[in-house]
């Protein structure tokens, strides 16, 4: 039986960068979670009879939520939901599973690389048809529905149990559970040549992916050790746990310190990944080297080819705007379309419906391509082993000779967090205010050519984002980008994303530090970073 229960409205469920995140027990108020869900539903033009696909990342209260929305599911007339075992998908392979089974969407429950447990992050997102996040117009539509819910939908009888593989009915709709792994490995199948990954496993070279018990554990296990061969203990903190042993998992230097010791050690492995809460991140290492996320998608579309599934080149590649330009030193080269979008997967969404580009990435540690329309975090490790693979050179000497074709674009990424939201929006309205003033001025041995407030307009469905960033580009092309992120959930998190371009190859040896450093002391200078937030230095670089 559809049960209504009235509920009264919550005036904070605007999604950000990606989907609601707030903290567990914020989420644990009464109806919050049940609120959020229904405004998806009372925000979409469902006719009946739909299918939606719901799992997450196996954090601290999925399985609650995710019981909960397939008995709202149910209430709200869906005919099917199809959900991972236990609750658990990544977000790239819940992004195959909409595809693959024509589903009007999907819900993904995560906070990403958020810290979990019971006083951790914790988040729900909607995905469209496409397997994408939904674009701008509809979650506005369900930050408009939240506003004013006065009651929810929801089956009354409990949901079936989701740790048995296999179909149940709900009322009318029949829940099937399935395997979160078989279908995302058997899309890899198809677009790497895994037996060439095998052959260089099997010749000794040696990986370590960490998946900080996150989501991607199962994944990488099945992929790399059962399918690829690489030795059990390859794949290390692998069991997902509730609150990701205590850890954060958020692939970088500071989070994956134990992954990039082990790479830096003289007999350490060969290759080295992690990826993040949801699997949708990856941070990729080499013996000796940490590539940097911007230059990874360089390398990657520039490789692309080499594996079978990207062997007649690829249409274009979209990177965000904070991301480094160095994929668009490739895309130029190669002659192929190169996209400068917001901050956000959703905005690559239309670009890889409309065939525009083949792969995207972001400086956030995002890659991925149009198999899915997430970004994928083990993709990008299969895509770098099959180059790899093909290669046969270390990743050191794939980062040197594209340094060495292309140029290097030095790059890093400052983020100060938890800070006062007063201090971060008064510090971004003051640099816009002085955006117009700025061309021409001078800053030690810069010179401001350009200076605006990052503003998009979508090529395929016209829609316009405004305030995406303000960037400050200087003379011979480095820059300096403030934008807050849309994904914390505490205080404000400023980020500033510093670039430099190199061409002589004699000096891509440098440290990213030494050669950013005079744009680092000016982004102080232009920012008032310390003056405003009292901070003086970044929490994390990356
Ligand atoms: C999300 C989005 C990404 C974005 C990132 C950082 O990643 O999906 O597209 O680049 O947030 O956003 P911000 O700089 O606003 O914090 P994830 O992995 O958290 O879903």
């Amino acid at each position: 039986m559809i049960e209504t229960i009235a509920t009264t409205p919550y005036d904070d469920q605007k999604p950000g960068t990606s989907g609601l995140r707030k903290k567990v027990p914020h989420f644990q108020q009464p109806n919050y979670a049940a609120n959020f869900i229904q405004s998806i539903f009372d925000a979409l033009p469902l006719d009946g009879g739909e299918t939606l696909v719901i799992g997450g990342d196996g954090r601290f209260y999925n399985r609650e939520v995710i019981l909960m929305a397939i008995r709202m599911a149910a209430g709200n007339g869906y005919g099917r939901v199809v959900v991972g075992q236990n609750g658990i998908l990544s977000t790239p392979a819940a992004s195959n599973l909409i595809r693959k089974r024509g589903a009007s969407g999907g819900i993904i429950l995560s906070a990403s690389h958020n810290p979990g447990g019971p006083n951790g992050d914790f988040g729900i997102k909607y995905n469209a048809a496409n397997g994408g996040p939904a674009p701008e117009r509809i979650t506005e539509k369900i930050y408009e529905a939240s506003k004013s819910i006065s009651r929810y939908r929801v089956w009354t009888s409990t949901a079936p149990d989701i740790s048995k593989l296999g179909e149940t009915k709900l009322g009318d709709m029949v829940v099937e559970v399935v395997d979160p792994v078989a279908d995302y490995a058997a899309l890899m199948e198809t677009l790497f040549d895994f037996q060439k990954i095998r052959d260089l496993i099997a010749s000794g070279f040696g990986i370590r992916f960490d998946a900080m018990h996150a989501v991607t554990g199962p994944y990488a296990t099945e992929i790399l050790v059962n399918r690829l061969g690489a030795s059990p203990d390859s794949v290390v903190n692998a069991v997902p746990m509730e609150d990701f042993g205590g850890g954060h998992p958020d692939p970088n230097a500071v989070h994956a310190k134990d992954l990039i010791d082990a790479l830096m050690a003289a007999n350490g492995p060969d290759f080295g990944a992690a990826s993040d809460g949801d699997g949708d991140r990856n941070l990729i290492v080499g013996k000796g080297i940490v590539v940097s996320p911007s230059d990874s998608l360089a390398v990657l579309a520039a490789n692309a080819h080499l594996a079978p599934g990207y062997a007649r080149g690829i249409a274009g590649v979209a990177r965000s705007m904070p991301t480094s330009q160095a994929a668009d030193r490739v895309a130029e080269k190669r002659g192929i379309g190169i996209y400068e979008t917001p901050t956000g997967w959703k905005f690559f969404g239309n670009l890889l419906d409309a065939g525009k580009v083949t792969i995207c990435g972001e400086e956030s540690a995002g890659t991925g391509s149009d198999h899915v329309r997430e970004k994928d975090g083990v993709w990008a490790v299969l895509l770098w082993l099959n180059i790899l693979a093909e290669r046969r050179e270390s990743v050191q000497a794939i980062m040197e000779s594209h340094w060495a074709e292309f140029g290097r674009n030095f790059y890093q990424r400052h983020d100060y967090e938890e800070i006062d939201s007063k201090a971060a929006n008064g510090l971004m309205e003051s640099l816009r205010d002085r955006l117009a003033s700025m061309a021409g001025q001078r800053f030690g041995t810069l010179v401001v050519s350009e200076a605006d407030d990052f503003s998009y307009k979508d090529p395929i469905d016209g829609s316009v984002a405004t305030s995406q960033g303000v960037r400050i580009v200087f003379s011979g092309g480095s820059r300096i980008v403030y934008r807050l992120s849309g994904t914390g959930t505490k205080g404000a998190t400023l980020r500033v994303y510093i670039e430099r371009f190199e061409a002589d190859p004699a000096k891509h040896a440098l440290a990213p530090k030494e050669a950013l450093n005079e744009l680092i002391d000016t982004a102080d200078v232009i920012g008032e970073i310390r003056k405003r937030t009292g901070r003086t230095e970044p929490d994390v670089i990356t």
